[in-house]
């Protein structure tokens, strides 16, 4: 008769086997658990995409907890309520400001329900340290993963992979996919202009507008898009993340709808 020990082990080999098998080959791989990354998760979970969410820490939410200055309170404004209400996420008005505020736990946590509800799947732990490509013309094709633990550990092991139609680099303020391709594959052409300093009303819109593909394969959402076309930063203030991440969303659905899996 099996231990309960040997049991335990087996089922979690077994389960964890099953969802890395699906997630060998995916429709989206979205990197960071971040507002901008879980937003684009569920919208894309919504239209029927397979989606995974790699996140390098293990835990969700990216710059969310910090809330402004460690204070547990965010702002956004008008145009983001539709989303706080996909998200069922609560908000007040505050009258003076007329700004909308939300808890800071209450949007990471609904964030990541929102995600994993709708299908997506997100995995803690999981740094993406490179990616897969395909030239002549140049494609992104998939990511190239490995374990935060061994990342941190220095010690030299071999990463896998997971091939995906679309990867977007929703990795915050450092837009580290987009820093290993302009390192790594020159051809791209791709040149980090650098976040610039505060100026939220501005950032705020431009992030938006900024957001979507930078090359076949490849997407860009959240603070991302700052770092790479030298946009200001706007401090916690979350509605241009959370627009980021639905703007993303509709362009890979249309960019897919377009191209079969075996076009690339
Ligand atoms: O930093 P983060 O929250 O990015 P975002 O979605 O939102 C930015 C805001 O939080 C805030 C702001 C807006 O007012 O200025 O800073 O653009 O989330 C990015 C996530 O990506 C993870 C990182 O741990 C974080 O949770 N991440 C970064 N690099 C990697 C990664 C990587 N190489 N592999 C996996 N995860």
């Amino acid at each position: 008769m099996k231990t309960l020990e040997e049991r335990i082990t087996r089922a979690i080999w077994r389960y964890t086997a099953k969802d890395w098998l699906e997630m060998s080959r995916v429709d989206v791989v979205i990197v960071g658990a971040g507002p901008a990354g879980m937003t684009a998760a569920k919208y894309l979970a919504d239209k029927g995409f397979k989606v995974v969410v790699f996140e390098r820490r293990l835990s969700f939410g990216g710059g969310i907890g910090g809330g402004g200055m460690l204070l547990h309170k965010i702002v956004v404004d008008k145009n983001v309520i539709p989303i706080l209400k996909d998200f069922n996420i609560r908000y007040s008005h505050d009258d003076e400001e007329d700004l909308y505020i939300v808890d800071a736990s209450e949007l990471m946590a609904k964030l990541a329900v929102g995600a994993i509800d709708s299908g997506a799947k997100i995995i803690t732990g999981i740094h993406i340290e490179d990616v897969i490509y395909r030239d002549a013309p140049l494609r992104i094709e998939g990511v190239v993963i490995q374990w935060s633990a061994v990342i941190m550990s220095g010690l030299h092991v071999d990463p896998l992979f997971v091939l995906s139609r679309a990867i977007v680099d929703a990795t915050g303020h450092d837009a580290e996919v987009l820093q290993i391709i302009a390192r790594k594959l020159p051809e791209s052409k791709i040149m980090l202009a650098g976040e610039k300093s505060a100026y939220s009303e501005l950032s705020e819109n431009v992030v938006v507008e900024y957001t979507g593909k930078v090359l076949p394969g490849l997407y860009i959402a959240g603070m991302a898009v700052a770092a790479l076309y030298g946009l200001p930063r706007m401090g916690p203030i979350f509605s241009s993340m959370l627009l980021s991440g639905r703007k993303v969303a509709d362009i890979i659905a249309k960019d897919l709808a377009t191209t079969s899996h075996d076009q690339h």
